[in-house]
């Protein structure tokens, strides 16, 4: 209950922030960002989303933050697409199973990308299976009305859940990211190693992007180019970080 409190004095002060993970090409071109949700405390200290966003979606304050997300992402996207450099970098958001079943999602989120001004072509909604196996029929109903305005669709965590093969035949998504659990073993780990170049096959012949998540070494950027899968998260290049440095290094790195 004192967590509930302060998620809920964070949302009055203005006490969240977003941060940015870079997505990476093969030529080192940062492509996008993923945004990350951190938490100002008035000390001064940062919380990261593991210790309340569990709160967060069982008080159901997952809602307000995830449109305070919406919006502050969707403003940043507008800001980086007025400027050359930073024009063609995409945004991605989590979205969590909670904020997804909300009835006036759609409608929110248009009326956010009025106000803004971002092109929600730039603009992905990183969903989890969690979410998409609740009920197919009306996630694949909000994707396509999502879909209409714009957006695009990433599965997050591919391949840790026991459904992923039937959120790809049920729902309309545009891209997948490998889970990081799968990552630390793909030099030395024939099962990871086979499971990382099935989905980079899988995403190939379905005729989707793919992005691996948690690359931390040039050797697993390497094995992952081999297989043919060529955009890249993790640590490699950079973590989460704020928003002034994330756009200085998109425009070192553009
Ligand atoms: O930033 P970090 O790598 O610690 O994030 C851990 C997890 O927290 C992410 O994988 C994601 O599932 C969740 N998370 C981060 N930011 C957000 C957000 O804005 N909304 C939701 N719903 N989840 C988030
Ligand atoms: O949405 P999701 O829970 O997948 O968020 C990504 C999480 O992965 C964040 O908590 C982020 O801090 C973490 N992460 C990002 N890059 C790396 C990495 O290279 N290695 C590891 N171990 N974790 C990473
Ligand atoms: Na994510
Ligand atoms: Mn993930």
């Amino acid at each position: 209950a004192e967590l509930e409190t302060g998620l809920q004095r964070a949302l009055r002060n203005n006490e969240f922030v977003l941060y940015y993970q870079p997505q990476m090409d093969g030529n080192n071109h940062v492509i996008g960002a993923e945004a990350l949700l951190r938490w100002r405390l008035p000390s001064g200290e940062l919380r990261l989303p593991a210790d309340f966003i569990h709160t967060a979606e069982e008080t159901d304050l997952i809602v307000d933050i995830g449109m305070w997300v919406l919006e502050t992402a969707c403003q940043q996207l507008a800001l980086w697409q007025r400027a050359d450099e930073t024009a063609h970098l995409s945004l991605s958001v989590n979205v969590s199973a909670r904020q997804f079943v909300e009835p006036d999602l759609v409608a929110k989120t248009e009326a956010i990308l009025r106000q803004t001004g971002a092109d929600p072509r730039g603009l992905k909604f990183e969903l989890t299976e969690s979410l998409v196996v609740t009920d197919f029929v009306q996630t694949a109903q909000q994707m396509k009305a999502l879909r209409k305005l714009g957006i695009s669709f990433s599965l997050d965590d591919f391949g840790t859940g026991y459904s992923s093969l039937v959120c790809l035949r049920n729902l309309p998504i545009d891209q997948l990211k490998i889970d990081h659990s799968f990552m630390r073993g793909v030099l030395t780990d024939r099962n990871d190693a086979a499971i990382v170049r099935s989905i980079i096959a899988l995403s190939g012949s379905l005729g989707l992007q793919v992005i691996a998540e948690g690359v931390e070494t040039i050797g697993q950027r390497q094995f992952l180019s081999d297989a043919g899968c060529h955009a890249y998260q993790g640590f490699l290049y950079e973590r989460a970080i704020a928003e002034e440095h994330f756009s200085r290094y998109a425009r070192q790195k553009h």
